[in-house]
């Protein structure tokens, strides 16, 4: 029998680490959130550089949704070519809106042809903060930047990662990190702690050719949507999310944004199978935190 438990908070130190009850507790809760994790002008300066190139890609993704409850945009080749380019993404039903407000996401390789989001993706605490909490190898296989724009961002509904990122065996894990304070108004995420000890409820993968996409069902899950926690975030904060956690977000109703960047890892030890949706090509292999930089 599942239980929801607490979801873990603890102050990051800058230089001793992860606590260490850390590591028990994301175990047990499959969540952590690291308040103070990322510095102040960090934070902004990634704000600026997902401004930057939010104004570029904005024209491009016209017509473009980010459909995060029905997912629309699934069959698409706009979507699904996006694995190792960066791309916007538009939020559904937003006529009439300023378009620079109406842009729902950036995805998905910032951290590999970006200098900005690759610098951030790859400072030396991530990959310490994964030694401290025994993550293996986890290899960055996809960015993205969620703007949850001012009464304008959508809701996503809930899911688990590794319905998404899948690997055999199963190694996603999520780096969600505040950029601005995420609150219970303009969006912070909730979870269901101690859920991913149940299973994967679904596999998201190609069909065919691999031009279109389907859902297969893997097990019924029953999961308390009730017990859902907030998981409200300072801006700084880090939240990690096991692959098989249950998380969702709300709309933003309020007259503030709430930028968060996300970073989801594979581990090296993984089989990555060639009919899930995100694929790279050859010339963008994956790598860990820190690993070989590109714009050093
Ligand atoms: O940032 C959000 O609102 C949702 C993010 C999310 O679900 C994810 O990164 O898996």
């Amino acid at each position: 029998m599942i239980k929801t438990v607490t979801a873990p908070r603890f102050t990051f130190d800058l230089v001793h680490g992860a606590p260490a009850a850390a590591k028990a507790a994301w175990e047990a809760a499959g969540c952590l959130i690291l308040e103070n994790f990322v510095a102040p002008e960090a934070c902004d300066a990634l704000i600026a550089a997902a401004d930057r190139l939010s104004d570029q890609l904005v024209e491009e993704a016209e017509g473009h949704a980010f459909d995060a409850v029905d997912n629309q945009h699934a069959g698409e080749d706009y979507f699904l070519s996006s694995g190792d380019v960066m791309r916007a993404f538009m939020e559904e039903n937003t006529a009439g809106v300023d378009r620079k407000r109406a842009v729902n996401k950036l995805g998905h390789a910032m951290h590999d042809l970006d200098p900005d989001f690759e610098a951030f993706s790859h400072q030396q605490q991530l990959g310490r903060l994964t030694r401290q909490l025994g993550l293996g190898t986890p290899q960055l296989l996809q960015s993205m930047l969620i703007f949850k724009h001012a009464r304008v961002g959508g809701e996503v509904t809930m899911h688990q990662d590794s319905t998404f990122i899948f690997s055999q065996p199963e190694t996603c894990i999520g780096f969600w990190f505040a950029l601005q304070d995420a609150t219970l108004e303009n969006g912070a995420m909730y979870a269901l702690p101690g859920w991913h000890k149940g299973p994967l409820e679904r596999r998201f993968f190609r069909t065919g050719d691999g031009a279109g996409t389907d859902f297969e069902d893997l097990s019924a899950v029953d999961w308390p949507l009730d017990e859902a926690v907030p998981l409200e975030a300072p801006k700084g904060s880090l939240i990690l999310l096991h692959g098989r956690l249950p998380h969702r977000s709300s709309a933003n109703v309020s007259d503030n944004s709430r930028y968060a960047y996300t970073l989801h890892t594979v581990d090296a030890s993984a089989h990555y199978p060639a009919d899930n949706w995100l694929q790279r090509r050859d010339d963008l292999p994956l790598r860990t935190f820190g690993e070989g930089m590109n714009f050093a």
